[in-house]
């Protein structure tokens, strides 16, 4: 490692103090942590701007990102065909993963049906009940299992359909299905539109960057209103339907004298099964046997999300502070599942002797432990994991440095929930969101989304990005990893409506919630496609989602998952914005075909900006555009100069 007074200051790194503490006594310990090898290793200029294309031997072919027009590929392939085609495969790599995740979800919940998965139950009935009916399931007077198995076998079809469109399109407001329909997007299963993907980016396959597009879009559409939709929907019903409940976060939440477990990754069964075995009475004997007061469950990235929200289960940070948490030596194991683990937490974690423990047979990392999660019996792992962790805290043997930060807030509002709380329980329904965005107290909604990347300073864009949305009166609704920077920062109490624009900050005043609401994981992204169905179906703000005003933002992403979001929000009709880095040459017309010319034909469209004052005008100037176009502009005017009167009073 480079001498101390060489490296980057960690505030310039994070403005998660927590996370700056961690970098610190790394640095002391002469631990390596990735944002010091994302200093020590540039991107490739090429790379970053995608314009290099690997897809057969007869290159890699490297073209001039400068002059991008100057040269073709060995076959021919131009500029604008390999950008497409890099983007449509990494659209298809994020589809997959959501897809594959919803996919054992599936698996899940067919095991709890034909009664093979005995430790879990379907908790939420009332929601199996709606699912079913959305798609025509005949729901009355039949017992639940039976209406259960139907509703499986409907959405399987998400993932194996052949042909048709997929079951949950019946969700999409019906000028935004015409759209698809007119493009010829809707999509099939995504285990065939992600066939599709890749064999058109194939080598000599699909060379017209416009038809790319088509493909693009249908690939990303079966991730959204497919793949995540249903693995959000088969949550809720196996654990419950999140509501509003208060969390603590950061680092704090770590307990010197408490058997700290961290579950880090995707899938809700590892956590869930967690909570069941820390509360076994042998097992919690076991750790004040060894001397401590209890064993502490925490979660981290998008996991911990989906227990925070279900189970008020505390959360100690988002995808840049997992290995900064384990620096603190208080972390008896970390117990992952997939997606966004990082290769190097098992390097760090033996630098701390902390258990790092693999659970799934599709990602294991060489070295770690494995200690495999069987879905029909998983405490077994479960229970295993936490033998461990205590056996680790026996043997503590390293200085333990607490972040003393946390912050408490209020997560788990899904659409349902915010249907409810808008309404009151008579009258029940998104009225009162459209109202209130008609008559321009709320000036539209926002989407602020997705990772935190060490090449861009953790939190700082989320962060200032929403503060600016909600000054300009923009309700803020949030998922993954964005949501813990904002939680971090204290957004998400009621008390932060004081930091919201007069309008928005009577109506949160009113409802009593929070100007940020906290949806969940990534996955639940489909939870913001629900909530624009909904908007739209409610009337007055236009007949498809691209009419309503409303934009999406991630500040701050790194995963192909996050471009495959991106661009099923773009599909869906949302103007959506990214931060500091995009994978496309500029000045291409490919370039152009996403950020201009889709809007013209119903789409959304995407942005870019790398300051998050400049995100958030973007933002703004596209939802008083959609207010101009849907004649509510004048309102808003109105309103403002009242409210502004009402407190000169
Ligand atoms: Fe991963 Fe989902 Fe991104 Fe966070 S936001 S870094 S994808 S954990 Ni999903
Ligand atoms: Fe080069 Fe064409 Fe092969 Fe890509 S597909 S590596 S552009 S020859």
């Amino acid at each position: 490692m480079a001498k101390l007074k060489d490296l980057i200051r960690p505030e310039d790194i994070t403005t998660c103090d927590s996370t700056q503490q961690m970098i610190h006594k790394a640095r002391k310990d002469g631990v390596e942590l990735f944002f010091d090898r994302a200093e020590n290793m540039r991107p490739c200029p090429i790379g970053n701007e995608s314009a290099c294309c690997k897809h057969c031997s007869m290159g890699p072919c490297r073209l001039n990102t400068k002059d991008p027009y100057s040269r073709v590929g060995i076959c021919g392939a131009t500029i604008d065909t390999i950008v497409a085609r890099n983007f449509g495969r990494m659209v298809a790599a994020g589809t997959a993963a959501h897809t594959d995740h919803g996919m054992a979800m599936l698996d899940l919940f067919r095991g709890v049906i034909d009664g093979t998965v005995k430790d879990f139950e379907i908790k939420d009935p009332v929601k199996l009940r709606e699912v079913a009916e959305s798609l025509d399931i005949e729901t009355e007077g039949r017992p639940l299992k039976e209406v259960a198995m139907d509703l499986y076998k409907a959405l399987e079809l998400t993932y194996t359909q052949v042909e048709g469109e997929i079951p949950l399109v019946k969700r999409v407001p019906k000028k935004t299905l015409e759209t698809w329909r007119q493009e010829g997007i809707v999509p099939r299963g995504a285990m065939r539109e992600i066939m599709e993907m890749m064999h058109r980016t194939a080598m000599g396959v699909d060379q017209d960057y416009e038809n790319l597009t088509k493909q693009i879009s249908r690939t990303a559409l079966a991730d959204g209103w497919g793949g995540s939709m249903v693995s959000t929907d088969i949550s809720d019903i196996l654990f419950g339907t999140p509501s509003p409940v208060e969390v603590e976060v950061d680092m704090g939440v770590l307990k010197e004298d408490f058997v700290n477990i961290i579950v880090h990754g995707h899938e809700p069964i590892l956590l869930e099964a967690m909570i069941v075995s820390a509360g076994a009475p042998s097992l919690k004997r076991m750790a004040t046997d060894a001397g401590a007061k209890g064993i502490n469950l925490v979660g981290m990235c998008c996991s911990g999300l989906d227990v925070l929200s279900r189970h008020g289960i505390p959360h100690a940070g988002n995808f840049s502070s997992t290995e900064a948490v384990l620096v603190s030596g208080a972390v008896d194991a970390m117990t992952v599942d997939i997606q966004c683990i990082k290769q190097d937490l098992l390097r760090v974690s033996e630098c701390y002797d902390t258990m790092f423990i693999t659970t799934n047979y599709r990602a294991k990392i060489e070295g770690a432990m494995h200690i495999e999660m069987n879905e029909h019996s998983p405490l077994d792992c479960t229970d295993e994991i936490i033998i461990k962790a205590i056996s680790r805290y026996k043997n503590r043997s390293k200085t333990i440095q607490i972040p003393k930060r946390t912050a408490k807030g209020i997560h788990g509002f899904s659409h349902e929930y915010i249907k409810y709380m808008l309404g009151g329980s008579f009258r029940s329904g998104y009225e009162p969101l459209n109202d209130n965005i008609i008559n321009g107290r709320i000036r539209g909604a926002a989407g602020v989304v997705g990772c935190t990347n060490p090449r861009s300073k953790q939190d700082f864009s989320h962060v200032e990005l929403v503060k600016e949305l909600i000054k300009n009166d923009v309700l803020v609704v949030q998922t993954g990893c964005s949501q813990m920077a904002l939680a971090k920062a204290g957004l998400t109490t009621p008390g932060a409506a004081a930091m919201a624009g007069p309008g928005l900050a009577e109506v949160c005043e009113t409802v009593g919630i929070p100007p940020v609401l906290g949806l969940g994981a990534c996955v639940d992204n489909s939870r913001i496609l629900m909530i624009l169905a909904e908007m739209v179906k409610t009337g007055g703000l236009g007949e498809a989602i691209a009419d309503l005003p409303v934009a999406g933002c991630a500040p701050e992403w790194m995963s192909e998952k996050a471009i495959a979001i991106g661009q099923y929000f773009v599909a869906s009709g949302v103007f959506t914005v990214f931060g500091h880095t995009f994978p496309i040459t500029k000045g291409t017309r490919f370039e152009r075909h996403l950020f201009e010319e889709l809007e013209g034909k119903g789409f959304g469209k995407w942005g870019f900006a790398s300051d998050p004052i400049e995100m958030a005008r973007q933002m703004i100037a596209h939802i008083d555009k959609k207010r101009q176009q849907l004649g509510i502009d004048k309102v808003r005017e109105r309103v403002l100069v009242d409210m502004a009167d009402r407190r000169a009073l």
